[in-house]
């Protein structure tokens, strides 16, 4: 149940930011090769999420990534870029992208590379923990999360 004093501090939160508590749906733009399955599911995983997501297709993804500077090695089977801010590469999981958005680090994004079974827009059982990458500006990677 949500009280009155919620509600209060709400109404108070809204207020004194510019961007309103009840944000305008995530934008992606996600770029995909036409033939993969997972990514159209994927697409659909993060809709169900509440964002909203354009599918472009095309044959070279590898212009893509080398345009938003995703290294060959983290390039998933697509690639989204999210909010006119981060690149987001292969099935990473809605929990990691909202960390993302929430910390806002000085990253170019993050990606899940392979399409490990389980995944959102995957068939088949998670086998071990996903390893969610951080690449970095100068297009070096650390572990961002796992889950
Ligand atoms: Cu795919």
């Amino acid at each position: 149940m949500v009280s009155r004093r919620t509600l209060l501090i709400s109404a108070v939160a809204s207020a004194s930011f510019a961007r309103p508590a009840m944000a305008a749906p995530v934008k992606g733009v996600l770029y995909r090769n036409p033939h993969c399955a997972c990514c159209g599911a994927y697409a659909r995983y993060l809709e169900r999420n509440g964002f909203n997501v354009t599918l472009k297709s095309t044959y070279d993804l590898t212009k893509v990534n080398a345009l938003f500077g995703v290294p060959e090695a983290l390039a998933g089977c697509h690639t989204m870029f999210l909010e006119n801010r981060y690149v987001v590469s292969g099935l990473v999981p809605v929990a990691a992208i909202r960390k993302l958005l929430k910390e806002h680090p000085d990253i170019r994004g993050i990606s899940l590379p392979g399409m490990p079974p389980g995944a959102p827009g995957m068939k088949g059982t998670k086998r071990g923990p996903f390893v969610i990458m951080a690449i970095a500006k100068d297009g070096t990677s650390h572990v961002f999360a796992t889950e």
